[in-house]
């Protein structure tokens, strides 16, 4: 039974490291669905394991430099550094015209690499749209270049059978009914209802013009103003639904009334997979309380556009890759971030990661594709796991010394059936024995040159053994 408490206005949701639904309390605004979606285009989504993410804009022309000066910020923030006039950061786009750029050529790349789904940024937080939007100037029909960049990403990609999200930024620098703070005069809430208005047409303009997307992913929600639209908002996104029954958003979108944002005040996800893990992974699976997610990552420490010269360290395909067996380990999506220069050209070390990882997927990419946590399993040291059906599979970061690897199964629940290195041959297994539980221990031998090229998977079948009676016999202690 639903236990009834009054909470003040401003009361914080139980986040996702605390507990969930301690109380209940009645909400017109919060989660529509507690618990994970289950149909079709979810189980989709969550099937896909590998994402990539494409920042691209105005933002993209200056690639994190200006008048000789480098920002040290993230890049598609560069219109807010002092040292970037708005007027010439405004006037950006009389440059646009990406020779370039090849909607057909990124999708083939992200299709070597392995992604299932892409996340394009239609419109950022500087408001400029890269489709021909008829609400207002500020877009690519009006560049040099003309030509819808929307519609060539969502037609290539879903030619080379990859799910796109549209990336929308309520937040926007370039219309003036935007605000930080509720507002507050006549004035004010004239403008921002204009501003509603707006972002409602352009989302609809979004939904008419690329029917084919499955999701949209929102940005930019976290100002006061946003926030303390809660009704607008929830309204909006049933509308969205109705629209597009199966679309997927996630929880940034909206906030409750009590204005919290990700998961409302019962501690339930706010959208259909738990957003709020950027640029971060959980510790365990635990934190996640049950929920789908993702993880958005940038290649280089932080900033998602373009930089011609990153400021700070860039990530090894290798560390890249072992976040995707991370975060598929814990039920998430890897959503690996790029940034094309101002004429649509990847740049050549973005490229080199993709095509590593590719070469991963490529041997390895079943053990991530639909895969699944492991739950009932010991994690241990030597990486991650992840399974699908009767099939375990051992990500294997750290090799042990003497190339055996030790597995763990609690008793009356598995042993190992056939067990073989993706992409190469079968391996020894050896009943090691049990330890002081009663578990069951397991050592495969490895060849000598296992992980020479990286980081490998082991396949596992999982026999069933829930019917063993036999245990050691404990001396007494
Ligand atoms: O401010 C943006 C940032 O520029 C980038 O677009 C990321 C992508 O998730 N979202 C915001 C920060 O959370």
């Amino acid at each position: 039974m639903a236990l009834l408490v009054a909470v003040p206005f401003g009361v914080q949701a139980q986040n996702k490291d605390n507990f969930k639904g301690r109380v209940t309390i009645p909400l017109k605004h919060g989660s529509d669905h507690p618990g994970r979606r289950t149909d079709e285009a979810m189980n989709r989504w969550r099937s896909h394991g590998l994402g990539q993410f494409i920042h691209w804009g105005m933002y993209s022309i200056t690639g994190g430099e200006w008048k000789g000066k480098t920002y040290t910020g993230a890049s598609e923030w560069i219109r807010s550094w002092k040292d970037m006039p708005n007027a010439d950061y405004d006037n950006l786009y009389k440059q646009f015209n990406p020779k370039g750029f090849d909607a057909k050529k990124w999708a083939r790349m992200a299709r070597e690499m392995g992604a299932g789904y892409m996340v394009f940024t239609t419109k950022h937080h500087d408001g400029f749209c890269m489709w021909p939007s008829k609400y207002t100037d500020y877009t690519v029909a009006n560049t040099p270049y003309t030509k819808d960049v929307v519609k060539q990403v969502v037609d290539a990609y879903t030619a080379e059978g990859i799910d796109v999200h549209l990336y929308f930024s309520v937040m926007d620098w370039d219309q003036g009914g935007w605000l930080y703070q509720a507002p507050k005069t006549d004035e004010e809430r004239a403008k921002w209802e204009g501003f509603k208005e707006f972002t409602r047409n352009q989302i609809f303009e979004l939904l008419d013009n690329y029917p084919q997307i499955k999701g949209l992913w929102f940005d930019g929600t976290w100002d006061k103003s946003w926030v303390s639209e809660y009704e607008f908002a929830h309204e909006l996104e049933r509308e969205i639904r109705a629209k597009h029954p199966n679309i997927i958003i996630g929880s940034r979108y909206r906030p409750d009334e009590y204005g919290n944002r990700q998961y409302d005040a019962n501690g339930d996800l706010l959208g259909d997979y738990d957003q709020s893990w950027e640029r971060d992974i959980p510790t365990s699976i635990e934190q996640l309380c049950g929920n789908d997610w993702d993880c958005g990552m940038t290649i280089a420490e932080n900033g998602w556009g373009y930089t011609k010269k990153p400021t700070s360290y860039v990530k090894t395909p290798y560390e890249l890759i072992s976040m995707i067996s991370e975060c598929n380990s814990m039920g998430g999506n890897f959503v690996l971030n790029f940034g094309p220069d101002g004429n649509g050209t990847m740049p050549p070390r973005e490229v080199h990661i993709a095509a590593e990882i590719g070469r991963w997927m490529k041997i390895n990419g079943e053990a991530i594709r639909g895969s699944e946590p492991v739950t009932d399993i010991r994690k241990q040291g030597w990486g991650f796991m992840t399974k699908k059906g009767d099939k375990l599979y051992l990500h294997v970061y750290n090799k042990p010394l003497n190339n055996v690897l030790r597995i763990e199964f609690g008793r009356k629940t598995y042993v190992p059936g056939a067990v073989k290195m993706l992409g190469d041959g079968a391996l020894k297994v050896i009943d090691a024995g049990r330890n002081k539980r009663n578990n069951r221990l397991f050592n495969i031998h490895l060849p000598e040159g296992a992980g020479a090229d990286g980081p490998f998977v082991i396949e596992m079948e999982l026999v069933d053994n829930t019917g063993e009676n036999d245990a050691y016999q404990q001396a007494l202690t």
